[in-house]
């Protein structure tokens, strides 16, 4: 996925700008390139491949200005080519963008004619056309803020782009619809980037511009305005991504740092819908009226899958609306008959999953409204919903999920809400409730991770084991087949999930001397339940490990004796599948560790699985 950064500086921006897309690489790209302006000329310099084809391309033919634009493409119109590579430019403007113009050839087609065919297209891009209509209207005299005031609606489909003008040293121009775009602030420097990260060195005070924004920024500042050219406010923000977040920084491995990051990404995912001071959730339109959806068919694979688990629970008992929860590989050939009025919901952390991406065509044959959640606003699941919640997990690395997981949960627990909010089965108080207890996630997921020490120590009384259970119900219970799968993928060792009260109907057969079960129950109401599957587990020699709350685990205590338990926060049992996700990372996380696996990248597996 492409990434963009802008330079409006103080000294050459060139060694900046290729360290800032070296940040950006880890999103995948295909080809890059830069521009700068100087007295004389736009001068661009691009590659195909990898960064240190750019970076030759520039130590063989030096370029130099303090004003550049810097991009990594990952075609989607035109094949991955030094033709095709961002920045595109005429005389007179030079254009990086991230999405898709959707009505590029009609755009073309009309801008030819305008021009009596004059203009001469160099790519196959759809950015292409953008040059050069911004270009068309600088000729004819216009200053680039009316010349991009003229295309910008004209422009369909999704958007983030950011644009130099020749003649022009002291300003800069950026968009964004569907693509994210930040505006960077320095000392007497500003800056563009598609994520904090790409700025991280350069500044910490960012302001995130929302959709439909657009500014022209100088040294002194932006001026940021709608689509209709409105000045609209929006705040500067100290961000907490930092130089090291792109490395592992003082970690030892990406998993453990982006366990790490969870307080803060939850943290920014809240943000975007939770009011702390009104303790409201205010959702995204969706595409439909909540009062009338029948059903909801939600759909994902792996980790994701668990997360539409967890929401099902949510979804029912708040917003009392039918969820069925499917595999993406599964829906997509079954051939079910989704009802009129549906809601399907797609979650994928990349947003380009293929079985979930095949599975939301199928919904959309059967005339679904569809919503999805992913991580990554451009992707294309994105693109092909009716309506997108976003978390805002930042870039992750490690091939087991985890932030991206918590932070799916969140969103899905608000989106939960909102259905209950809009369908009138949540009353204002609960709501309030609710609010307040998700308000509070960031925090007492610091706490948890206090007790990384504690289950390092746990994982080395398991790490030997052949097989091992992770138990729980209701919310727990998919959480218990998370804390399998992150076993299972990064240390190699079996694991089973299981809903506790499945276990006497057949697997309790494997339970023996010394078998790890890792028991998770939170207070709630299945507590005494989920207690009395600990004893059943305890009386055939199990080994538990027990995750719950003070009050749960002295209980526990009184009636059969854990060889380990876990201390969580206490806290209103709807969030606890999201606090609860994080021992079951840690401990996952040290067993790796202690078996030697390569934690970050394990054998088999792959980030975005693109394929079937
Ligand atoms: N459509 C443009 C930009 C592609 C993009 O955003 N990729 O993630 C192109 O193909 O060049």
């Amino acid at each position: 996925m492409c990434g963009i950064i802008g330079i409006l500086g103080k000294q050459d921006a060139v060694p900046h700008l290729v360290d800032g897309l070296r940040r950006l690489e880890y999103r995948g790209y295909d080809s890059a390139g830069i521009a700068v302006l100087n007295d004389h000329a736009i001068e661009r310099r691009r590659a195909k491949g990898k960064l240190d084809n750019l970076a030759a391309e520039v130590d063989q033919h030096p370029i130099s200005g303090q004003v550049g634009i810097g991009h990594t493409r990952w075609a989607t119109h035109g094949v991955p080519s030094e033709n095709n590579a961002h920045p595109h430019m005429t005389d007179k403007v030079a254009i990086v963008h991230n999405g898709i113009i959707e009505n590029y050839l009609d755009l073309r087609e009309e801008l030819s004619e305008k021009t009596n065919g004059s203009v001469e297209f160099t790519s196959d891009t759809d950015t292409e056309v953008v040059a050069h209509m911004v270009g068309y209207y600088l000729d004819q005299g216009m200053s680039p803020k009316d010349a991009v005031t003229e295309v910008l609606p004209r422009l369909e489909g999704a958007f983030g782009f950011v644009m130099i003008f020749h003649g022009h040293e002291d300003l800069m121009v950026g968009a964004r619809q569907g693509s994210p775009l930040a505006i960077g602030y320095g000392e007497g420097e500003m800056f563009f980037g598609s994520d904090a990260l790409a700025l991280a060195p350069l500044t910490r005070r960012i302001c995130y511009l929302k959709e439909g924004d657009w500014a022209v920024i100088t040294p002194e500042g932006a001026d940021i305005m709608d689509m209709q050219g409105n000045p609209v406010e929006r705040e500067i923000v100290q961000t907490a991504v930092s130089g090291a977040t792109i490395g592992k920084g003082n970690y030892r491995h990406f998993m453990l740092k982006e366990i790490y990051e969870q307080p803060t990404v939850i943290g920014d995912t809240l943000t975007t819908v939770l009011n702390p001071a009104s303790q409201t959730i205010t959702m995204p339109p969706l595409p439909v009226n909540a009062k009338n959806i029948t059903k909801v068919t939600a759909t994902a694979c792996g980790t994701a899958y668990y997360a539409c688990m967890v929401a099902k629970y949510w979804v029912e008992q708040l917003a009392r609306i039918p969820m069925e929860t499917d595999i993406g590989s599964e829906l997509r050939y079954r051939g079910t008959p989704l009802p009129e009025d549906g809601l399907a919901l797609f979650v994928s952390q990349s947003g380009e999953t293929m079985d979930t991406l095949e599975s939301l065509r199928y919904a959309r044959q059967e005339k679904q409204n569809i919503l999805s959640v992913v991580n990554v606003p451009e992707s294309t699941v994105a693109r092909e919903s009716d309506a997108v919640l976003l978390t805002q997990a930042g870039p992750e690395i490690g091939v087991a999920s985890t932030k991206a997981f918590t932070t799916q949960l969140t969103i899905l627990a608000c989106m939960a809400i909102g259905l209950a909010k809009e369908r009138g089965t949540l009353d204002a108080k609960r709501e309030a409730e609710l609010a307040s207890a998700l308000a509070e996630v960031p925090g007492r997921a610091a706490e948890v991770l206090n007790h990384d020490e504690h289950i390092a120590e746990i994982a080395k009384t398991i790490s030997e084991a052949r097989d091992i259970f992770y138990m729980g119900r209701g919310t727990a219970y998919p959480i218990a087949l998370e804390g399998a799968l992150k076993l299972k993928e990064i240390s190699y060792i079996h694991a089973e999930g299981y809903a506790a009260g499945e276990m006497k109907h057949g697997p309790l057969a494997l339970i023996e001397d010394d078998v790890p079960i890792i028991m998770i129950a939170p207070s709630d109401d299945l507590f005494d339940k989920t207690a009395s599957n600990v004893q059943e587990m305890v009386a055939r020699g199990g080994r538990v490990i027990f995750i719950s709350d003070k009050k749960g685990i002295a209980k526990m205590r009184r009636m059969a004796e854990p060889a380990a338990c876990i201390e969580m926060p206490d806290v209103d049992p709807f969030v606890a599948p999201i606090l609860y996700s994080i021992p079951i990372q840690l401990l996952a996380y040290h067993v790796a560790v202690l078996k030697g696996t390569d934690v970050d990248q394990p054998r088999n597996l792959a980030k975005s699985v693109t394929v079937e």
